[in-house]
């Protein structure tokens, strides 16, 4: 049904809330408390049955994991330590001093983002989770939140972010936690005003988010500027990060050249980033452009260098180890299972082919390909959200499409009813690019060149007759926002021809956007969330409400309604059960139901089907309408 907003709610703006209000409208928050959670559970899992797999639900292997006592994990001393015991700019020098390579495992952030659309669960992670503390305490680094994580578990797994980062936490104490933040748009899509943008750091830096890569779609550094202020003034590790773009080792595209980045990068070092990112999101950077740029880098700044890049051309592997040869000090890479394609390089076969290597990494390869196995036997439930992409290419040096927007994009094609024209909106997106000026394309100025090229062919619009056909065309939001200039400001500024056209009369803006948005009102939130969801109101609450206002509240109603299945297995969250199967379903803890689907019956004359459950001994009959 419809999502009333309900702080946009007339009364409530008008301050006409008291306790009344929800028995007044309870549309806006039905919590109905007759249904038990037995039947909630049994009602999710029918309506998965009957609505989506139809009882077509694969064979899947139980993920093995490793068994480790926590009194084994609570005595390790890893990164986690030397920042909390001695901050981070001892942090920074002891990676200078580390002749290894140092690793980040981004498995639970950027490699299931970019392979499985984010949709892996909270309870996939935690089982790993203490063989990860274990087999990978050498690394510098985990990058498990931020990104797409974050609104991704409100809207589809109906789970909390914030407690996803307690619980690893409370499993991974020695290994610092990394997330990606997208400078002044957060975890969002959008800019938020400079109070938000502080509030979102303070509480992750509070949660136990150690490292920040923070970056700007289209490296404008005054875009970066509130969240890298603020990561410094919660003494946590700053890594501001250059988006790379282009290839350097062309002497023809001048735009992006050497000179570019080290221009940046020095701009970063004076503003006190404890370390510099490269951030390759679309797999440009080829091995020898690798090892020129942190050669550079390396020669200009003083701070580590960390390199992220995606392997979709292949040749992600040879890029970390040139990088490598050239003294990078970090680099990004997931457990092979979970590697290659849009995805990271592979973390197990770096790690083996640095053995006996003056840069060897110091993980074991034997354990950590106990971690890739579990991986490799979680990964097959999340199949519906992986892309047809079966190999490497290497059309990407020519598209230049971020990984995640790269496996997307089949799918976002089909949307439109552009299936067929895949080829030809790759090509668009190129040049939409080139209309644009040649610009940076990261989340969310990747969006806008993506919108456009699709808007583009949809509409038989080339960079040739745009000019004359578009006077009179409303254009995607998104190429709008970009336009207005709340994206930030691009290298080079705005061709202003198009500009105009895309802007008609509206004015663009030259300052940061977070300087003009209203700051916003936490206590008003806050309040708000207390009444109309009878919530505590706490930090995490306003912050979450704050940059997501209508997912947020989607969540809770759907958490009232349903109740969380966060303790489900992800087989039967994703896929129901089969007719015969038996599986064991967690309400909480020590609250078990076992779970046996007996039958589906033939639908009905209204459209209902029964289905009959046995749950723990006892026959329950569900009905669940057949939307088809
Ligand atoms: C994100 O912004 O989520 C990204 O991973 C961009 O590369
Ligand atoms: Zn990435």
């Amino acid at each position: 049904g419809f999502l009333l907003n309900v702080l946009n709610h007339p009364d409530f703006i008008a301050g006409r809330c008291d306790t009344g209000f929800i028995a007044a409208n309870p549309e806006l928050l039905d919590i109905s408390t007759k249904v038990d959670r037995e039947l909630k559970v049994l009602s999710y899992i029918g309506n998965i049955v009957v609505n989506e797999t139809h009882g077509n639900k694969p064979e899947f292997n139980v993920p093995v994991f490793p068994k480790i006592k926590m009194t084994q994990i609570n005595q390790l001393s890893g990164t986690k330590q030397l920042l909390d015991r001695h901050g981070p700019e001892f942090v920074k020098n002891w990676i200078l001093d580390q002749k290894k390579l140092l690793v980040t495992d981004t498995t639970m952030r950027d490699a299931q983002q970019s392979l499985m659309a984010t949709r892996v669960r909270t309870i996939d992670m935690t089982k790993i989770a203490p063989a990860v503390a274990l087999y990978e305490k050498d690394a510098f680094s985990l990058e498990m939140w931020g990104g797409a994580t974050f609104d991704t578990a409100y809207r589809f797994l109906k789970e909390s972010p914030w407690k996803r980062l307690d619980e690893l936490r409370e499993k991974i104490p020695n290994i610092l936690f990394q997330m990606l933040i997208r400078g002044a748009n957060a975890v969002g899509y959008k800019n938020y005003p400079d109070n938000v943008i502080r509030e979102f750091v303070k509480q992750a830096a509070k949660g136990g988010i150690d490292v920040f890569r923070i970056f700007d779609s289209l490296n404008w550094i005054p875009g970066m500027e509130i969240a890298l202020d603020e990561v410094l003034n919660q003494g946590k590790i700053a890594e501001a990060t250059l988006c790379y773009t282009g290839d350097i080792m062309d002497a023809s595209r001048d735009k992006y050249n050497l000179q570019y980045y080290v221009r940046m990068a020095k701009e970063l070092e004076k503003r006190g980033t404890h370390i510099i990112g490269i951030k390759d999101m679309s797999g440009l950077l080829k091995p020898e452009a690798a090892y020129k740029l942190v050669r550079a880098l390396k020669e200009e700044v003083g701070v580590p260098i960390h390199l992220h890049t995606h392997d979709t051309s292949g040749n992600g592997v040879a890029t970390c180890l040139r990088a490598a040869d050239a003294g990078v000090d970090i680099i990004d890479a997931a457990v092979n299972s979970m590697s290659g394609l849009t995805s990271q390089p592979a973390l197990n076969s770096i790690v083996a082919a640095l053995e006996f290597s003056d840069r060897e990494t110091g993980i074991d390869a034997d354990r950590l390909q106990e971690i890739s196995d579990y991986w490799q036997d979680v990964r097959p439930v999340y199949q519906p959200f992986e892309s047809d992409l079966k190999t490497a290419s290497a059309e990407i040096y020519k598209y230049e499409i971020p990984g995640g927007q790269y496996s997307n994009l089949q799918s976002q094609v089909e949307s439109f009813g552009l299936g067929h024209k895949l080829r030809e909106v790759k090509e668009m997106y190129k040049r939409v690019n080139d209309m644009l000026g040649d610009i940076v394309k990261v989340t969310p100025s990747s969006k806008a060149v993506g919108d456009m090229a699709i808007f583009m062919v949809q509409n038989d619009l080339t960079p040739e007759n745009i000019m004359e056909k578009g006077k009179s065309i409303d254009f995607p939001d998104s190429i709008v926002a970009f336009f207005e200039g709340m994206m930030g400001q691009p290298e080079g500024g705005f061709p202003k021809d198009l500009q105009k056209l895309v802007l008609k009369d509206k004015e663009p803006i030259t300052k940061r956007p977070g300087e003009l948005l209203e700051p916003e009102d936490f206590e008003y939130i806050r309040t708000g969330l207390q009444n109309y969801f009878g919530l505590e109101g706490t930090d995490r609450e306003v912050i979450s409400y704050a940059m997501y206002p209508k997912v947020y509240e989607e969540y809770q109603k759907s958490i009232k309604k349903d109740g969380h299945f966060t303790l489900m297995g992800s087989d039967v969250f994703f896929h129901g059960l089969r007719e015969g199967e038996t599986c064991e379903v967690k309400l909480d803890e020590g609250k078990e139901l076992v779970i046996r689907l007996t039958e589906v019956r033939d639908v009905d004359k209204e459209g209902f089907r029964d289905l009959d459950f046995e749950v723990n001994g006892n026959r329950r009959v569900v009905r669940i309408k057949d939307n088809q």
